[in-house]
């Protein structure tokens, strides 16, 4: 199967990514995790991009902050599917990362996710691997039907309970 490198512009945006790390495993997608910056060691970040396809990786999942240009820097290294996680800041709450991530110009996309949306990314990811892998596409498919089925048994729950007839 094909990995999925997941890179985050700094450490301090681990504790969001490591829901994309538990997601991928939860699905069985081997994935690798690094720390490079578009903008502190942009060498780095260009070079693993370069070699990405290479070295047997199907997507790539970038995460940063701020003026986050590192999905972009990468996808402009690359013409593996890039996904941007875009990473809340203090000041601008994460809008600041949301628009310098998904703004990209014609040509070079980055397939953005919300803000912080870490686990949205790691699926995205997984079902990008999925078109040549019917196993995980089943386990997608598994993981949805079981999500819709907790849905349905709150809804009858919540009717019930509250639900009335017109007197
Ligand atoms: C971005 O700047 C990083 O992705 C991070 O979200 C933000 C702040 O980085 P640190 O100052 O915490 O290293 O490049």
């Amino acid at each position: 199967m094909k990995r999925v490198g997941i890179i985050m512009g700094s450490d301090s945006d681990l504790p969001v990514v490591e829901k994309a790390v538990t997601t991928l495993k939860e699905y069985g997608v081997p994935c690798t995790v690094h720390v490079y910056s578009a903008h502190r060691t942009p060498h780095e970040a260009a070079s693993f991009a370069v070699n990405a396809r290479k070295d047997g990786y199907g997507a790539l999942i970038c995460a940063a902050g701020m003026a986050a240009h590192l999905a972009g820097a990468i996808a402009a290294n690359t013409t593996l599917p890039v996904i941007g996680i875009p990473i809340r800041a203090k000041a601008l709450e994460g809008v600041d990362a949301l628009l310098s991530t998904v703004m990209m110009p014609p040509g070079i996309p980055v397939a953005t996710v919300g803000i912080d949306g870490a686990q949205n990314a790691a699926i995205l990811a997984a079902e990008i691997i999925s078109v040549g892998d019917e196993a995980l596409a089943e386990r997608l498919q598994a993981a949805r039907d079981k999500k819709a089925a907790s849905i349905l048994e709150k809804d009858a729950e919540i009717s019930a309970k509250y639900s009335s007839d017109a007197e």
